[in-house]
């Protein structure tokens, strides 16, 4: 029916259910994106394009018209000859053959005009604007009508496989996936070189069908040359491959005389007139590129499962740092070191003039401060004690954010992909700059707490006459400095001993620390002040998390691709 084309293939049936699940297989490889910067990243997206191109470009146009004429991809490297060896069979310079390397950058598929048809469309290789009648741009192919060849075969003159230019590199691979076959040209001055041999192995064990033209052999060197490549060819596992051996002569007009070409055209046409052994070619080479599909996911399965292990290990650096800067606040504001200082100094003005104990044994004196501070602008020294109060809790803060931002970074920094993040980022090792203004109004809002809670306790009237005999703001004060004083074993009379107080004074303290309603309100007090300081420092964690969810995988990419995989591999 098809002219020329190279049978039928796998079953109806078979393909119904191949090329939906493959079509799924790639759509969750598309999805799967390996943004961080892991050893194994660059391998994993490169496998996974491949086979995504490989997918679009050969496999489902492959299983959905297996009756397609076979397409027969030219290769190796440049200078080989590729565009001679292509012009020279059609009888014409369809493709530019050249000095200058390398030559071929756009693809040039040449096929029989009864063939045109199974090419024009985006049957196959659908990203590559398709030209007529002139040379394609890089980006595009050029499509040539050829009578003088077979029909039932295209030939495709691709870029060289080991090129300078990255852009024909990577073409001439996704072009040599796409292929039934390849036709291998090499020279007998360079068919030792790796990278043809790398590609010969990479295709044995895909099980893609080869053929190779040993081109430019000198005619004293036709039984040498020819034998040593044929040992190599054995000691590699490809002794099955068939060798074309072409001649040097010297091209006229850019085309190879008949004589040299003859034994390339008589293998081309023996296989166009021979269905069955194109088709052979064709589903020989579509088995194996089915087969290679399992093996290049697990690829990508291994790139993507490092890469759920670095967003963890990411992850975790940045919450232990701030899970220990919680730590650190917490035990600061316990171990009394934030009653040193200036919240001692204004805690001894209190003390000194007498403000606790007179307004302890008379209301009336505390009011009277009160109103001769207001008159004279001064700010009474219990103001003084509470600002000191929340800069020195402020400070805390800062400090440890600041170690947990260095932590963070330093945690992040000894990991390829930390640091590939934070190379994007701005700076990180240190708090952000929004950290000052937060806390100093979270410390106002947990003062403020402070004075409701002591409030509510003298409502509801469950504490001391002592402690409410020091009104709101003195009990307040008094509540805060207990927080910082509560567990780290210094005890109020041992802070008034420490700062040198006066006996007097002395007694006070320890009536008023001793207080359980005090130590009560200073264990609520500082359970919420460290629920604040939390709240902090998880927006300063965000910063990280931020910077790493975008470049995370998918927390269901990789259940979504085995299943995927496990879909694809039922159907074979
Ligand atoms: N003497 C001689 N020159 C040849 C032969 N085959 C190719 N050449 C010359 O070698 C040069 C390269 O040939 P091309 O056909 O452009 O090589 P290519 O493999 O297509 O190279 P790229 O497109 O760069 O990958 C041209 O100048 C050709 O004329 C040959 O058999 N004998
Ligand atoms: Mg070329």
């Amino acid at each position: 029916m098809a002219t020329g084309g190279v049978g039928r293939g796998p079953s109806g049936k078979v393909l119904q259910v191949v090329a939906p699940s493959l079509i799924r297989l790639r759509d969750e490889l598309a999805s799967v994106e390996l943004a961080l910067e892991t050893p194994a990243a660059p391998e994993g997206r490169r496998v996974r394009d491949e086979l995504a191109g490989q997918v679009e470009d050969y496999l489902l146009p492959r299983l959905r018209q297996m009756d397609a004429p076979l397409l027969m991809v030219v290769g190796g490297s440049t200078g080989a000859g590729k565009s001679t060896l292509v012009n020279s069979l059609v009888g014409a310079p369809v493709s530019a053959a050249g000095v200058l390397r390398p030559t071929t950058r756009a693809p040039v598929l040449v096929c029989h005009p009864d063939d045109v048809r199974w090419f024009e469309d985006e049957r196959i290789l659908p990203g590559l604007a398709r030209t007529s009648g002139g040379r394609a741009e890089p980006g595009g192919l050029q499509l040539v009508p050829a009578a003088a060849l077979p029909a039932g075969l295209a030939l495709l003159d691709a870029p060289d496989i080991d090129s300078v230019v990255e852009a024909n590199r990577a073409l001439a691979g996704q072009l040599l996936a796409a292929a039934d076959s390849w036709l291998f040209v090499t020279t007998a001055a360079r068919y030792a070189d790796a990278v043809p041999w790398d590609m010969l192995h990479a295709a044995r064990d895909r099980g893609t069908a080869v053929s190779l033209v040993l081109n430019r052999v000198p005619p004293d060197a036709v039984e040498e040359v020819p034998a040593h490549l044929r040992e190599m060819l054995r000691e590699r596992g490809l002794e099955d491959t068939e060798l074309l051996v072409v001649e040097e002569t010297v091209p006229a007009d850019g085309l190879l005389p008949a004589a040299a070409l003859a034994p390339v055209r008589g293998w081309l046409d023996a296989l166009a007139a021979d269905a069955h052994a194109r088709g052979e070619l064709v589903r020989r080479t579509l088995a194996g590129a089915l087969d290679s599909v399992p093996p290049r996911v697990r690829v990508v399965q291994g790139a993507l499962a490092e890469q759920e292990a670095a967003a963890a290990a990411l992850r975790d650096g940045a919450a232990h740092a701030y899970e220990s800067a919680l730590d650190e606040v917490d035990e600061t504001v316990r171990s009394g070191s934030l009653l040193r200082g200036e919240v001692l100094a204004r805690w001894h003005e209190v003390v000194g003039t007498g403000e606790f104990m007179r307004a302890l044994e008379q209301r009336v004196g505390w009011v009277r401060d009160r109103v001769r501070s207001f008159v004279t602008g001064t700010p009474p020294a219990d103001a003084e004690l509470k600002a000191a109060v929340g800069s020195g809790v402020d400070a805390v803060v800062a400090s440890a954010a600041d170690r947990a931002a260095e932590r963070a970074a330093g945690t992040w920094r000894a990991h390829p992909a930390g640091r590939a993040l934070l190379a994007g980022a701005a700076r990180m090792d240190a708090a952000s700059t929004e950290l000052g203004e937060r806390t100093e109004a979270t410390v106002r809002a947990w003062q403020g707490h402070v004075f409701e809670l002591v409030r509510e306790e003298g409502a509801g009237k469950r504490t001391t006459a002592r402690l409410a005999s020091l009104g709101v703001n003195g009990a307040g004060l008094t509540v805060m400095l207990a927080v910082f004083a509560q567990t780290g074993g210094l005890t109020g009379a041992e802070i008034a001993v420490a700062g040198g107080t006066s006996a007097v004074g002395q007694r006070v303290l320890e009536a008023i620390f001793g207080d359980q309603a005090v130590r009560a309100l200073a264990a609520r007090a500082r359970d919420d002040l460290l629920v604040r300081v939390r709240e902090l420092l998880d927006a300063e964690r965000a910063r990280f998390d931020r910077l790493l969810d975008p470049a995370a995988p998918d927390p269901s990419a990789g259940e979504r691709v085995e299943a995927a995989l496990r879909g694809f591999e039922r159907t074979r």
